[in-house]
């Protein structure tokens, strides 16, 4: 085949994380690459970014421009691809990634995008390009779905690739990844940011039926195996050429569940402790790491410890998630952890369909009696093709659906219980609240059951007061001098003061 010029767009705007790696993108890139094809890259954060983007592709004329999108950024996919229509009217647009793969319907909804991938792109993708540059019929490609004319061509899925071994390393210069693996870049707040990180996946797929998460969705597509790790040979490989090229000291596993498969975790690990040993941080799932695996993660020198506790209210987190975890194993989790001195990272969700604020401060309770090191919570998401994100349409629960970048950070619903600004504020105070109620604060006026609604607009108010009161001098006075701060917030109180100190000083005194 002839080599072609590609360009791929990495769209991450107004991310809440620095920028960052796609292993998905970069194996994309690397197929590319051995079959000989120029391949270039714009990692898309703003619209200086985009501006950059159109003028590199007005200068260049690549004949593909390739897209990889998650939902949140489809709609920066439907701002650009006209505008590389009109500054390069020859190039062919396509998307793939997450969204259009559970939503392919968006390819209809787009101006300038000729076609969408679903699924793994590595070979569809090589296919595709084939078929363009030898003038083929291109819209029988499997896995994509093509439009032309306003029809659209929608072709059924090409397999999985069931050997991940025979793929290339993903692709990492594409990605200017000196800058991305560069010191305080880190996407995880894994508590070691001065050092140079790496990405890494060495599995897809994931068993398990969550009812938020779009891994169940997309397993639903793929008949038969859509389980598969890299063999524990390649994958050590890859760690030993990247450390040794990016001097990387710091290694962050992707993978969703790296204590997946006990054989490969023991295998994986005891390679790696013996030859690698960097500290790390990975993702596990509650009830697949038992005592002998904990000790082996700290041996191998895991850092930090990622599980989605996602509620502490059983039956959201069971009925409605379908997350499928006892409250007494997580909770047994979370010591074992911390027996042999891993920290953890417990991932949280508010604003769930069926959640009450009642509801959540048994997620506050939970967290607090597993005291993980890092609390973290978002804001619920009704991803497209997952049961939940189904649900959330069927019931019109969503108000927003044109998602944008405050996914996760704001809430997309209107939810019977829970009103949007208490989903916000517990979003906003979880660390706070978790904190409080696990130095014991049960009961009072400031205590979390206390501020189901309407207190939350005493949220400001009572925050002040929390803060104020750590640095309060103690006794009665300076307790009182604080919830006074608080209640009248710092100007008026400033004021106060000040009128005071005049009075006082006309009286003769200093008034401090
Ligand atoms: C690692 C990871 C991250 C990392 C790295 C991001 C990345 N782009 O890889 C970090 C932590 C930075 C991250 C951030 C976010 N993530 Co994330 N992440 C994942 C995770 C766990 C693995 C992704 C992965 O590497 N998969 C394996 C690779 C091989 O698959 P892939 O990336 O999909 O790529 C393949 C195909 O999609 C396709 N393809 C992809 N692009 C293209 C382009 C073309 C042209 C073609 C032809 C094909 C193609 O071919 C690839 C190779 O086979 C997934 C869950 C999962 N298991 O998939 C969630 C997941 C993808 N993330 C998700 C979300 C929501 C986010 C955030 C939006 C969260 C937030 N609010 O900030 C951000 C968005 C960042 C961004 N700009 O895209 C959701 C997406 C849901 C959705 N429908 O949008 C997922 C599915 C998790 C979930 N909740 O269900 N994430
Ligand atoms: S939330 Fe975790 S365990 Fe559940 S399906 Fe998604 S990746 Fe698997």
């Amino acid at each position: 085949m002839c080599p072609m010029r590609i360009h791929l767009v990495y769209l991450d705007p107004f991310s809440i994380y620095p920028p960052h790696y796609s292993v998905g993108v970069g194996s994309v890139a690397a197929v590319l690459k051995r079959e000989g094809h120029e391949v270039s890259l714009s990692y898309v954060r703003n619209d200086r970014d985009a501006e950059d983007f159109c003028r590199f592709v007005e200068q260049t004329r690549p004949r593909v421009v390739a897209f990889s999108s998650m939902s949140s950024m489809f709609p920066w996919v439907k701002k650009l691809a006209p505008m590389v229509k009109r500054v390069a009217p020859g190039a062919f647009t396509v998307c793939g990634g997450v969204h259009p793969t559970l939503e392919p319907a968006c390819l209809g909804e787009t101006d300038g995008l000729d076609a969408i991938c679903r699924g793994e792109g590595e070979y569809p993708f090589l296919n595709l390009l084939e078929a363009l540059e030898k003038g083929q019929d291109h819209s029988r490609t499997e896995s994509f779905w093509c439009k032309a004319q306003g029809e659209v061509t929608r072709n059924p899925l090409g397999p999985l690739v069931a050997d991940l071994d025979e793929l290339p390393f993903p692709d990492r210069e594409v990605f200017d990844y000196e800058k991305i693996c560069a010191p305080g870049n880190s996407v995880r707040r894994c508590g070691i940011p001065d050092k140079r990180a790496g990405e890494f996946l060495f599995t897809r797929g994931c068993p398990f039926d969550c009812a938020f998460c779009s891994n169940r969705a997309l397993r639903d597509l793929y008949p038969g195996k859509y389980v598969r790790f890299r063999s524990v040979d390649k994958a050590i490989e890859e760690l030993h050429s990247m450390i040794d090229r990016y001097k990387l000291e710091v290694i962050l596993l992707h993978d969703d569940i790296i204590t997946l498969n006990k054989k490969w975790f023991y295998d994986f690990f005891t390679r790696y402790a013996n030859s690698i040993c960097l500290p790390f941080v990975c993702n596990s799932r509650v009830g697949t790491c038992d005592e002998d695996m904990m000790r082996l993660l700290k041996e191998a020198g895991c850092h930090l410890l990622v599980f989605g506790v996602e509620s502490g209210n059983d039956y959201i987190r069971n009925r409605v998630l379908k997350k499928g975890l006892a409250r007494e194993k997580i909770i047994e989790t979370f010591a074992l952890a911390h027996r042999h001195g891993i920290q953890t990272l417990s991932q949280n969700i508010v604003g769930i369909p069926g959640e009450t604020p009642r509801r959540f401060i048994d997620t506050i309770n939970l967290n607090a009696d597993l005291e993980p090191n890092i609390p973290c919570i978002g804001i619920f998401h009704p991803y497209p093709g997952t049961e939940l994100g189904k649900l959330c349409v069927e019931r019109k629960l969503i108000k927003n659906d044109e998602i944008s970048f405050v996914e996760r950070t704001d809430t997309a619903l209107e939810l019977p219980g829970f009103r949007a600004n208490h989903i916000r504020y517990y979003h906003d105070n979880f660390l706070h609240l978790v904190k409080r109620r696990a130095r014991g604060k049960t009961r009072g006026l400031f205590s979390p059951e206390r501020l189901i609604p309407p207190y939350p607009i005493f949220a400001g108010i009572i925050r002040r007061h929390e803060e104020g009161q750590r640095e309060a001098s103690p006794g009665p006075f300076g307790r009182t001098r604080w919830a006074l701060r608080a209640v009248l917030g710092e100007r008026l109180y400033a004021r106060l003061r000040s009128v005071r100190r005049k009075i006082l000083r006309n009286a003769g005194s200093d008034g401090t």
